[in-house]
């Protein structure tokens, strides 16, 4: 029912696809990086705002975010409680736990997330955090949100967003038990030594972005599982529709877009999410 309740809210309500603001950038790269921009998205009650009035599926956010808003916008909006975070005052790829499921349900949440970090030397620790979290949320009927962002020693700028590697990580998060995974858009070229073989022989396709998003919903078993990518830093708004145009056309379920919408002014932001909406109601 809670994964229901994202699915038919908002403006994409019921066509399968979700538009979902995720601001959590505040704990990642600082409030300054984060709202400096536009200094209205220091207040907690504006992303709420915000994701409420483009009609978008859901918000998620850290605890004190949605503790901040979540009296006065008490239902108007499915939330995701993210549960752990990282920061950028820190040389690991580790993430701490930051929320539990007992926060998640007293906030009315109707998912919890989680970030994993494929490849970090803390990597199974993040998963075994992940399905003692998940067993628990599933088990009070709230749903699963995986952020799957793999980054670690052995992997490069480059590497952490290759198809090859995005693909793996969605995948396991997929076998993580995840409902809705989260990977950032995949991009050229296969970066595994392992992988180049099978991706050549099979002639898998990469040459283009709508090709690598089926890709990765081909991974999430088949497009059994929803799939959204993430925005990124800020970009041009046509750059970011040709984003959400190729996840549509390759399957993809939609687009979970934080600094792209909360950067810019309201009105920029309003009517670039209400575009991007457009594109996902299209027929493929
Ligand atoms: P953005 O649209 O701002 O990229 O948000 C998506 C997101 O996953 C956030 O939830 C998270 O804070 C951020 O990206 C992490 O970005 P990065 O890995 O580039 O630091």
């Amino acid at each position: 029912a809670n994964l229901a309740r994202i699915l038919m809210e908002g403006k994409l309500g019921g066509t399968g696809r979700m538009v979902i603001l995720p601001v959590d950038q505040g704990f990642e790269h600082g409030p300054a990086r984060s709202f400096a921009p536009n200094p209205a998205a220091y207040d907690p009650h504006y992303h709420f705002e915000l994701a409420i009035e483009a009609g978008l599926n859901a918000y998620a956010a850290p605890l004190g975010m949605i503790e901040a808003g979540a009296a006065t916008f008490a239902g108007a909006i499915p939330t995701i409680l993210k549960v752990n975070s990282s920061n950028s005052l820190s040389t690991t790829k580790d993430q701490a736990v930051t929320g539990s499921v007992a926060d998640a349900l007293r906030l009315g949440c109707s998912a919890i997330g989680f970030t994993i970090y494929p490849s970090s030397e803390y990597q199974f620790e993040m998963m075994e955090e992940l399905r003692e979290l998940a067993e628990e949320a599933k088990s009070a009927g709230l749903a699963v949100v995986v952020w799957s962002y793999p980054r670690g020693p052995m992997l490069d700028k480059t590497g952490e967003t290759a198809f090859d590697i995005c693909a793996y990580a969605a995948h396991m998060a997929a076998l993580l038990g995840a409902h809705i995974i989260k990977v950032k858009p995949p991009m050229e070229p296969v970066s595994l030594d392992a992988a180049k073989k099978v991706y050549a022989d099979r002639k898998i396709d990469g040459s283009n972005l709508t090709a690598r998003i089926r890709h990765v919903v081909q991974s999430c078993f088949n497009g059994r599982r929803l799939v959204v990518f993430s925005g990124g830093e800020a970009k041009g708004a046509e750059a970011l529709l040709d984003e959400a145009r190729a996840i549509h056309a390759g399957g993809g379920n939609g687009s979970i877009v934080g600094r792209n919408a909360f950067q810019r002014p309201k009105d920029e932001a309003l009517k670039l999410l209400a575009s991007m909406i457009e594109v996902y109601k299209t027929k493929v």
